[in-house]
Order: structure tokens, then sequence, then C-alpha cells
């Protein structure tokens, strides 16, 4: 992300996930955390975006990013600001956290579903990409913060993968 910006970060595993990373001191972080809903973190990242003269990157799961993309029906959409989504076809929080996975009921919370944000992107005037591994994560980033109109970038991660690489990782740091 570029200096001197602003990240708006969704709830959900995406504000556990950026604890996991090191920051560049310059960008000022954001996230919805007190009210801990999925139905406002992409309103709220506009909203900033256009009160702030900093671009703004909002870094959100697929459920809050379709829960709320009502928040793109407005003309006020900075030409800088930029989504990225990180689609793991569902609420991937609810096998990371003790609980629905223990249950028959998994599939209630966790809500799977196929949607991607593509025909969102286009019909808002988002330039759209897509990234499945590094490789195309390195290609989809390397353009993203250049141009003069809002993109989204969707990331695919595998549902069933997700919360097991996860768990791996902080096995590894204790
Ligand atoms: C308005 C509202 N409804 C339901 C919830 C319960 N909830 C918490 S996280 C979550 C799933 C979020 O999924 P996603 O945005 O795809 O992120 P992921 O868990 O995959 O990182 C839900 C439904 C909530 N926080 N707010």
């Amino acid at each position: 992300m570029p200096e001197n910006s602003e990240v708006q970060f969704g709830n959900s595993a995406i504000i556990r996930y950026s604890q996991l990373y090191k920051m560049n001191r310059s960008i000022t972080v954001f996230c919805n955390r007190g009210t801990s809903g999925i139905d406002g973190s992409t309103s709220t990242a506009i909203g900033a975006a256009y009160a702030s003269e900093k671009r703004t990157t909002l870094v959100t799961g697929d459920l809050s990013f379709f829960y709320d993309s009502n928040a793109l029906w407005n003309t006020h959409i900075p030409k800088n600001f930029r989504i990225i989504v990180i689609n793991n076809s569902g609420g991937g929080i609810f096998k990371i956290i003790p609980g629905p996975k223990s249950t028959d009921s998994l599939r209630y919370f966790e809500a799977p579903h196929c949607l991607t944000a593509e025909h969102l992107s286009k019909m808002y005037g988002f330039e759209y990409s897509v990234a499945s591994d590094l490789e195309s994560l390195q290609k989809g980033l390397s353009h993203f913060y250049e141009g003069n109109q809002p993109k989204l970038l969707e990331i695919f991660t595998p549902s069933d993968q997700n919360d097991l690489v996860l768990k791996e990782y902080i096995n590894y740091l204790k």
C-alpha cells in the first residue's frame, strides 16, 4: 500500500489477518470493530475516502462486501479509492473461532456461495481484476495504485484450506 495512505479493514477475519503483518507506519489504519457489524465497512470506507485527502484502500471479506454493496451506489467515490476483497466464498471466520465447526450447522454460519464481485464492479465503474495465487496477486497489485479510476482487486482463497493454514501458522508462532 502506498505510503501516507489510509486503510479501512473490514471486520471478521480481515482485521485479525491484519495483525499478522507489519504495517508501514505512515499508513493510518481504521476498522469498525466497535460495532462489529459486517453491514457498514464499505459505506464507512467510502465516506472516509471522500472526506480524506489521502488515498484510501478498503480490505474486506466477501460477505461484508456483498452485504454492504449499496455503498457503491453514489456519485462521490474518489477516483483513487481502492477495494481489495478477500473472497473465501463465505464467512470464513466461523471455521476459525471455536464452536461452529464442531456442530453440524457450520453451513448456516458460513453461508457458502459462489458469487464474485465482477459484475458489481462493472456496474459501479470500478476497474476489476482477479488474483488466485502469488503470481496473479503480484501482477494484480503491480498497477493497482496507478490510473484515474476506482479499482477492485478480488483475491480468491480456498475456503477448505483457509482456516487450516491460519491455525498452522499460529501454531508455528507459538
Ligand atoms: C450485520 C451483521 N450480521 C451478521 C454478523 C455476524 N458475522 C460476523 S463475521 C461474519 C462473516 C463475515 O464474512 P466475510 O466478510 O466474508 O469475512 P471472513 O469471515 O470470510 O473473513 C458474520 C455474518 C455481523 N457481524 N454483522
